[in-house]
């Protein structure tokens, strides 16, 4: 652990605050007593809703928490940004962060995902902030796409299945390459996949749980997959920011691998939330022609539409080198974390159902 004795506040800047784990992290850092500043990207709406709640007006004194108006693919902004802030720590979490939608956009998803991660490390070094900032740079277990050994741990060979995987690819080697070459604090949190109330309503886990209480409550009749059979490790958010911040509080920058070391397929996240929803299903039919039935209702169906031009079928992570080094371990299980999800999209589901029920015109967005 850093044993440094200054007791100077400290100064955080977090790319992707908006998102599930600027979010966290936000909450997190500032309970530890940081100045927290995060880039927004500019929007022609609102886009704050996961960290208004932690919202400082700016006019008041001694204001802990930012946000700046950036992206990360304008250099120029990110150098102002930072020259501004003179930040301790960089979490660089943002990012285009769907590997689907990476095959739609994938020159977009290099710039942000790869050149601006490189971005933000030449901001440090023109700026000579090389021996203050650290810098956490958010890496993927999808860079082992293609599975070479089972676990995965810091030393498995990667194997990028996907144009967003490449990218941050590219991303975890050139936050290597400023280590070693002009010894900056920076190192990459591998983390495998991991959810929360919060997470984006298009990631799978959302979009069962959203979905299914939608269903529950009346305001969609089906929901409509992709791969079921693919295995995840599923872990929470908020077990995984707390290690990212860990993670720059050593004496040397090393990369971990942040996982549960357990795993388990979408089929089965599924069915964990039609438990929760009290509408076990029964399967019927296969491949594309598979459905869940709840009763006779069919509920879960499969859309070709969501598969993916190559496909990670299987992630299992091995976590042994962070409890061995910095004592981490996560709390939350899978399960525990799936009813968190059922209970706070039920209660959105209900809501709507409500407002619907007196004449409220409710769309339910669906992807
Ligand atoms: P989210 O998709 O929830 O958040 C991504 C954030 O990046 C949002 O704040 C988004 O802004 C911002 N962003 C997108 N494009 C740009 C851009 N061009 N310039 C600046 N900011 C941008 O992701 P998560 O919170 O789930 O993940 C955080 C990071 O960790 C990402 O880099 C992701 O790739 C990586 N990661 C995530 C894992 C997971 O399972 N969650 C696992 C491993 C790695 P806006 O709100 O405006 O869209
Ligand atoms: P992933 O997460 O691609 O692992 O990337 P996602 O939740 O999108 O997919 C997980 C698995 O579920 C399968 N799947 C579906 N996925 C989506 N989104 N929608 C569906 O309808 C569907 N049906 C089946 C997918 O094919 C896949 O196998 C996430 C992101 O957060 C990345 O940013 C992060 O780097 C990795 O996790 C680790």
């Amino acid at each position: 652990m850093n044993t440094s004795v200054n007791t100077a506040p400290k100064v955080a800047l977090i790319t992707g605050i908006t998102g599930q784990d600027g979010s966290y992290l936000a909450e997190f850092l500032l309970e530890k007593g940081y100045t927290v500043h995060g880039i927004k990207r500019r929007a022609s709406s609102f886009n704050t809703e996961r960290v208004d709640h932690i919202y400082q007006d700016p006019h008041i004194e001694n204001a802990r928490f930012k946000l700046h108006y950036g992206d990360l693919s304008d250099t120029s902004n990110l150098v102002r940004i930072v020259q501004e802030t003179q930040p301790d720590e960089i979490y660089n979490l943002g990012a285009q962060s769907h590997v689907a939608v990476s095959f739609e956009s994938p020159e977009y998803t290099a710039d942000v995902d790869g050149l601006g991660t490189l971005r933000l490390l030449e901001a440090i070094r023109i700026l000579g902030l090389e021996k203050k900032t650290r810098f956490y740079q958010a890496s993927t277990s999808e860079l082992y796409g293609l599975v070479q050994e089972t676990p995965q741990k810091e030393t498995t060979p990667f194997y990028p299945r996907s144009p967003y995987a490449a990218a941050k690819m590219y991303a975890f080697w050139i936050t290597v390459n400023y280590r070693e070459a002009y010894g900056m604090y920076a190192c990459n949190g591998i983390l495998f996949n991991h959810e929360s109330p919060r997470r984006g309503e298009t990631f799978v886990t959302r979009k069962i749980t959203r979905g299914l209480a939608n269903i529950s409550q009346g305001l969609e009749d089906c929901l409509y997959m992709g791969n079921i059979d693919a295995l995840r490790d599923w872990g929470h958010a908020k077990d995984y920011v707390r290690m990212q911040w860990m993670m720059l509080q050593q004496d040397q920058a090393e990369d971990f691998v942040i996982a549960t070391g357990k795993q388990y397929s979408v089929r089965q996240f599924i069915e964990w939330t039609a438990n929760e929803l009290g509408m076990p299903l029964r399967w019927a039919g296969s491949g594309v022609e598979e459905v869940g039935y709840s009763g006779e209702k069919a509920i879960v169906r499969i859309d070709p539409r969501y598969f993916r031009p190559a496909e990670v079928e299987t992630l299992l992570g091995d976590p042994s080198k962070a409890k061995a080094k910095l004592g981490w371990v996560p709390e939350i299980t899978a399960q525990e974390m799936c009813r968190e999800m059922v209970v706070n999209d039920l209660a959105k589901a209900k809501q709507h159902a409500l407002l619907k029920n007196h004449g409220y015109n409710i769309n339910v967005s669906v992807e």
